[in-house]
């Protein structure tokens, strides 16, 4: 237990003692359960007969910070976990360190999507869980809290500053702007990544030669290269000139800046991506399968492809003249059993 709140505790040991008198509040009035005399005051040992109301016994005494964060248990928003800052992303109640979706709303924590495949409980909470078929665990929970780009984070292009509980990319240009997340992890035992984010967008710029196109999205099993890297990219895409060709898509990226589609080509969706707007995104990619999915706007792209052939698991975020804010990015990765 931490001086601090050992002091605090023995601050308030008087006040607490007069609950086991039972006789009254506001110092000692007479004969009462575990007062041994009437007298005002309080004694130092318990049972001594002494006027006074014995100091409660040690076995008696309860450990209200269990996590010893200085924060007590009655208004601890993680008990047994440490997190004196107390940070709740999505303010569900449930602080990040031990909320089991620490993006979305899901005060109850309820995880139970195992139960079927027999299956115990992963620690990855239903309302995110990508797949209760499969043992999942959250591999990184990024909310931007700080003043800086976190470690592991390297733009290629574009200005990303870290303010206000999120990441902000305010270069609007008609080059793809990327930032990729890489902590020098090998672990290859992840048979998919799964992407979350929750993104706000700020500024897309008026119609501009060579700038009509904007697009904001999430690679997935990313590796950098000498251009702009490959992966698969899931993105919103959205054209000023040609409304019709707003879409949701789900490309291969090669390096070189070049694309080789493996989305919806042709399929058009109203995308309606428009500044002052969230999204919800999730993008998932596994050795043979690719998924899509914008969940704020009900669309999602499936794609089987076997043309996969690094299995990195670093991912990254890229924009076209967006102006974008990511609330928090959250990578799950999945074990099938
Ligand atoms: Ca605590
Ligand atoms: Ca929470
Ligand atoms: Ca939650
Ligand atoms: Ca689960």
């Amino acid at each position: 237990m931490s001086p601090r709140l050992l002091a605090l505790l023995l601050a308030v040991a008087p006040a607490a003692a007069c609950k086991f008198d039972g006789s009254g509040l506001g110092g000692d009035d007479g004969p009462g359960p575990g007062d041994d005399g009437g007298g005002p005051g309080d004694d130092a040992a318990p049972g001594d007969g002494a006027p006074g109301v014995d100091a409660r016994p040690p076995d008696a005494m309860v450990d209200l910070d269990a996590d010893d964060d200085t924060i007590l248990d009655a208004t601890d928003n993680c008990v047994d976990v440490p997190n004196l800052d107390q940070h709740d992303e999505d303010a569900d109640g449930v602080g990040d360190v031990c909320d089991n979706c620490p993006h979305i709303q899901n005060a109850m924590q309820q995880d139970t999507a195992e139960e079927e495949a027999g299956l115990a409980p992963d620690g990855v909470g239903d309302a995110c869980d990508p797949d209760g078929g499969a043992i999942n665990e959250i591999l990184l929970f990024e909310p931007f809290t700080g003043a800086a780009l976190p470690a592991g984070w390297t733009a290629v292009g574009g200005t990303w500053t870290v303010s206000g509980d999120a990441l902000h990319q305010t270069s609007t240009g008609a080059t793809p702007v990327i930032l990729y997340f890489d902590d020098g992890s090998t672990d290859d035992g992840w048979t998919s990544l799964v992407v979350d984010t929750t993104l706000d967008v700020d500024t897309i710029p008026p119609s501009e030669p060579g700038n009509s196109n904007r697009s904001i999205g999430t690679l997935v099993m990313y590796a950098p290269g000498a251009t702009f890297g490959t992966g698969y990219l899931c993105s919103m895409f959205d054209s000023l000139t040609d409304v019709s060709a707003a879409a949701l898509f789900l490309t291969r990226l090669t390096d070189g800046g070049s694309t080789v589609g493996v989305g919806p080509t042709g399929a058009a969706f109203d995308l309606g991506l428009a500044a002052d707007q969230t999204y919800f995104t999730r993008s998932r990619a596994a050795a043979s399968a690719q998924r899509c999915d914008v969940v704020a706007r009900g669309m999602s792209w499936n794609q089987t492809a076997a043309d996969l052939t690094h299995t990195s698991g670093t991912f990254a975020l890229r924009t076209t003249a967006s102006a974008v804010s990511w609330r928090h990015v959250v990578v799950i990765g999945e074990v099938t059993p």
